[in-house]
């Protein structure tokens, strides 16, 4: 389904060339001056025909931007204190979606997001190791294609900037066979792991090439910091794009690390956040409550669900200060990638016919990473400097920074520099989920749910501009969608493997005001958190002491909040959605938790 702004201006154009023939069958008056000026009046409207048919048929540019461990409430344009004026300028002149739905952790969610598949049918229901199952071995199945795989064929030329994080083969000599060059990516600049240090990251890799921030020959910035280093590099191969392929739609996808622990940001981001969080967990909840209500991304109907933290208990507010603001400095420079990004795009001339898709791969994250003191164990360390070329191999400490210093963590270090390493931990985290429950890796709305911002002025009509979608949609969608607007193949059959269908439905309706023609349920796996969403009515799980919680039963058009489980008065509703999420189970590869472990 093509767009109708496009196709609209060229139908409107009709009339003008069907003309002649008209006229010299009616016979009609004719003389030799009017009928050169007709003649030039119909060959400039065949121009602007042609211009404008040419326009609806070039297959747009995709942009995919994914961030890490943010929640929902985030961005400025979703109620956030946070500055990200790049990312509210392409959502007041595009769409913002209030209830897409990832898949609650880093490899799923990428695993999903490349592939159009569920994460266990592309192999990544868990990480990155191989626990024997097909659903779970921790590398990019080959009986899916990536969007790159699917858009390379259909004239794309396929870049990549960022974090990859779907495959086992993660050292310099390990299989490199799921990395993006040989998953259709033309060029790659990024790290192949998760996590790790924003001034030394470790994988950091330049297409099949391990290099170091020290000797990358193609990039020497004044300071390396990785958000920034993700940022350049797209723009470089746009830049490159456009000297060598300008012919050729492009296809970018950028995964940064912002705003994944450890906090690293630098000074000038993080001065401008000082004492913005001085006023704790709840103020800032309540504050970006109400801006997210007036902004029309959250529904008023929807109550709050309860602070988590307990300010006035809080024994390191200072810290814990710094960790938030370092956190939103991240987020912040993020956004001025971005908008580094769409300033290229707008310079070659790409923009109007560029799908730019926002999003992010997980809700707020609550886990403990950097937030112990382990000035204990580094006191006295005496460590050796790296050279140039020595691999980072931490991405957690014990680890030090490339000149010998060992890496601190928690209460008592300042977090930003590189000797620094913090997590904002799971009070912050439940501010970035506000208004949600739950927290990265949960099926609740707090671990699933994500801004999604759209930005195609070709693809999106005027009167739709600065418009809320409230369909639910997923990572699933993403290849449908790209496949639909691309004209791509999507294939049956792909390097010799039979390839699964594309689970996802097309955005495409969603752009135009029009209802999304999915079918079937939503659903989650992700150790023992479960969840499905059908319509207005979803179920969740989680995993607690060994074993699931009971489902609980929530009907998401009055409590998207997830506050009022009405498992005990709807009991036949919850038999049936329980009875969808393990059809959907069994039909995509998950297998009960804890996994039994196979011998292979
Ligand atoms: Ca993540």
């Amino acid at each position: 389904m093509l767009p109708s702004m496009p196709m609209s201006t060229s139908i409107s154009l009709l009339p003008l060339i069907i003309l002649p023939d008209a006229h010299s069958r009616s016979g009609g008056p004719r003389c030799g001056g009017q009928k050169s000026a007709l003649f030039a009046a119909l060959l400039v409207a065949f121009a602007v025909l042609s211009a404008a048919v040419g326009r609806a048929a070039a297959p747009p540019n995709i942009v995919i931007v994914l961030a890490d461990d943010m929640g929902y409430s985030d961005l400025g344009c979703y109620g956030s204190e946070i500055a990200t004026p790049s990312l509210d300028s392409l959502a007041k002149n595009g769409l913002r979606f209030t209830q897409f739905y990832n898949g609650a952790r880093c490899c799923p969610t990428r695993a999903a997001l490349l592939t159009g598949l569920y994460a266990h049918q592309a192999g990544i229901g868990l990480m990155e190791g191989d626990s024997g199952f097909d659903g779970y071995r921790g590398d990019l199945s080959r009986k899916a294609v990536t969007v790159a795989e699917v858009l390379r064929p259909a004239g794309y030329r396929t870049y990549m900037t960022g974090k990859w994080h779907v495959t086992s083969g993660k050292g310099p000599n390990s299989n490199n066979a799921n990395w993006p060059v040989q998953r259709g990516f033309d060029r790659f600049y990024g790290t192949i792991s998760g996590a790790g240090s924003f001034y030394d990251p470790a994988t950091l890799c330049r297409d099949n090439q391990f290099i170091t921030p020290l000797n990358d020959a193609d990039y020497k910035p004044k300071q390396f910091y990785y958000t920034d280093a993700i940022s350049d590099n797209a723009v470089k191969f746009m830049e490159d794009h456009a000297k060598d392929h300008a012919q050729k739609p492009l296809f970018l996808y950028v995964a940064y690390t912002s705003a994944h622990w450890p906090m690293h940001a630098l000074p000038e981001d993080i001065a401008r956040y000082k004492g913005r969080y001085a006023t704790g967990y709840d103020a800032i909840r309540q504050a970006r409550l109400k801006r997210a209500r007036e902004l029309g991304v959250l529904d008023p109907r929807w109550e709050m669900s309860p602070t988590v933290g307990k300010w006035d208990t809080v024994k390191d507010r200072e810290w814990e200060i710094q960790c938030m603001e370092v956190y939103a400095a991240m987020v912040e420079s993020m956004d001025r990638g971005i908008g580094r990004i769409v300033a290229e795009l707008k310079r070659q001339g790409r923009l109007e016919n560029t799908l730019f898709v926002y999003l992010q791969d997980n809700g707020g994250c609550a886990e403990g990473f950097g937030r112990k003191s382990n000035a204990d164990e580094i006191k006295d360390k005496v460590l050796k400097s790296m050279g140039p070329d020595d691999l980072q191999t931490k991405i957690w400490p014990p680890m030090q920074t490339r000149d010998g210093r060992p890496v601190a963590t928690g209460p008592g270090t300042a977090p930003g520099p590189e000797d620094s390493f913090a997590g904002y931990g799971r009070d912050w985290a439940n501010v970035s989920n506000t208004p949600f429950r739950g927290y990265k890796h949960d099926g609740l709305e707090g671990g699933i749910s994500t801004p999604f911002i759209v930005h195609w002025p070709a693809g999106i009509p005027e009167s739709r501009r600065n418009a809320v979608v409230n369909s639910p949609a997923h990572l699933i969608d993403l290849m449908t969608t790209c496949v639909d607007i691309s004209k791509a193949a999507y294939p049956k059959e792909f390097k010799g493997e039979n390839i699964q269908p594309m689970e996802g439905v097309s955005l495409v309706p969603a752009f135009l005001g029009r209802d999304l023609l999915r079918t079937a349920p939503l659903a989650w796996e992700h150790h023992g958190n479960s969840a499905l969403r059908d319509g207005k009515w979803k179920i969740v799980t989680e995993f607690r002491a060994n074993q699931p919680t009971k489902w609980e039963l929530y009907d998401m058009e009055a409590d998207r909040t997830e506050l009022h489980d009405l498992a005990a008065t709807q009991p036949e509703k919850l038999k049936e959605l329980a009875a969808q999420w393990q059809a959907w189970a069994d039909r995509v590869g998950v297998q009960p938790w804890p996994l039994k472990r196979l011998a292979r």
